[in-house]
């Protein structure tokens, strides 16, 4: 299989993530890109132009993080990475994790191509904290950080990521120090480790 990708995308790292604690690493050609370029590579496969976008071999083409991820546990379950008794839990957790980086993803959006002090803009940002700390408040205790399920894996992608790119804006880990711990247990993996963002 074929995965578009990018260094620095947090959707298209819980993709990678995914498939490394999977050990499918080897069974894939990784295509990292840029995007927002327009790649006619990208654009032959997903007219979207966005990462991450899986191939198959079959040639058909998955996009959107969660479905791609969701599809990975369904086509490859094992190791498991959404045990049978807490499958609601998990399906909750990825969403609650994939909306906070929606919100940052808006921020940073205004941020860049708009004015950054619109009732939007502000909008966006008020999501964000409550986001990223209700995060936070959903993760296990740091002892079960070595077992992560899907829900794991994407709530420790949107915290690094919101960590990364807001900083001291964000302050979740001053109010949650026990998923501070937790996050840089699940950071230590080779997962999370092979997968960081450059920092710029
Ligand atoms: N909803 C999509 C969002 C993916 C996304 O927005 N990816 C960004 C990179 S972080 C992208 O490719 N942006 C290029 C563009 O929107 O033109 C998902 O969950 O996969």
């Amino acid at each position: 299989m074929q995965l578009f990708t990018s260094p620095t995308s947090p959707y298209a790292r819980l993709v990678r993530v995914t498939l490394l604690e999977k050990q499918l690493q080897d069974r894939v050609d990784y295509r990292f890109v840029d995007p927002w370029a327009s790649p006619a590579e990208l654009l032959e496969v997903n007219t979207n132009s966005r990462v991450p976008t899986l191939v198959m071999p079959s040639g058909q083409v998955l996009c959107e993080a969660a479905v791609i991820v969701l599809f990975l546990e369904r086509r490859y379950p094992e190791p498991r990475l959404m045990p049978r008794e807490a499958v609601e839990g998990v399906h909750a957790r990825l969403g609650q994790a994939l909306g906070c980086i929606d919100d940052g993803a808006g921020v940073i959006t205004e941020r860049r191509h708009g004015d950054p002090d619109t009732p939007l803009a502000r909008r966006r940002f008020e999501a964000l904290q409550r986001a990223a700390n209700a995060v936070a408040a959903g993760v296990k205790a740091p002892a079960l950080a070595d077992d992560p399920d899907l829900g794991d894996l994407a709530a420790a992608v949107a915290l690094d990521w919101v960590d990364l790119r807001f900083g001291d804006e964000i302050p979740w880990r001053a109010a949650q120090p026990a998923a501070g711990a937790w996050l840089d247990r699940l950071l230590g993996r080779s997962s999370f480790a092979a997968t960081a963002p450059p920092a710029h």
